[in-house]
């Protein structure tokens, strides 16, 4: 895992658009967003457990297993859109980026690889990319029924009870750092 500014210049969402900025995962922390680094699956059962996690899939976002649809799809994850839901991403395979709206709305890119697990809270704003090898294999995470409607970023999404209950947990939880 790497997490740096993303550098908002021209080009394909598959490049790394690394600002040289880095990020800490202690920031990210306190924006809701958590990662930890699983070298077995068992490592993620202990926090499926904890978190009352009941079910799980895989998927595997590439050319040779999309076909013609990759493309397609590739654009759509690059939406910029938030879930009524926790996120919780594994990968088992291959890299992508995950970009996650930080508190003063800018893009911090957390570039991803095998054994690297990722728990974005309801309500924040993110959107993900494969990178230039064009493969990753995740494992999804879920409670009971796979809730993954994605709601894309438009001004009446801030009136959302989950997007304003995710923006006030942040805020108590920048009051508590100071
Ligand atoms: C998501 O949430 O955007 C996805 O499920 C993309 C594939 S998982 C790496
Ligand atoms: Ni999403």
């Amino acid at each position: 895992m790497k997490a740096y500014y993303y550098d908002d210049a021209e080009g394909d969402q598959r490049l790394d658009h690394d600002s040289g900025r880095e990020v800490s995962t202690s920031y990210l922390n306190q924006f809701g967003v958590l990662y930890h680094r699983c070298p077995s699956v068992s490592a993620v059962d202990n926090i499926a457990e904890q978190r009352s996690y009941k079910n799980r899939d895989e998927i595997t976002v590439s050319p040779d297993k999309m076909g013609a649809v990759y493309e397609e799809k590739v654009k759509m994850f690059f939406n910029e859109h938030l879930h009524e839901d926790e996120e919780i991403r594994y990968i088992l395979d291959g890299n992508g980026f995950f970009d996650v709206r930080d508190p003063n709305d800018e893009w911090v890119r957390i570039r991803l690889e095998k054994d690297d697990l990722i728990i974005l809270p309801a309500g924040i704003f993110h959107r993900f990319t494969t990178d230039s090898n064009n493969y990753i294999k995740a494992m999804r995470l879920f409670k009971d029924e796979p809730k993954w409607t994605p709601l894309n970023r438009a001004p009446d999404l801030e009136n959302n009870p989950h997007r304003k209950s995710y923006i006030q947990n942040r805020a108590a939880e920048a009051g508590m750092m100071t």
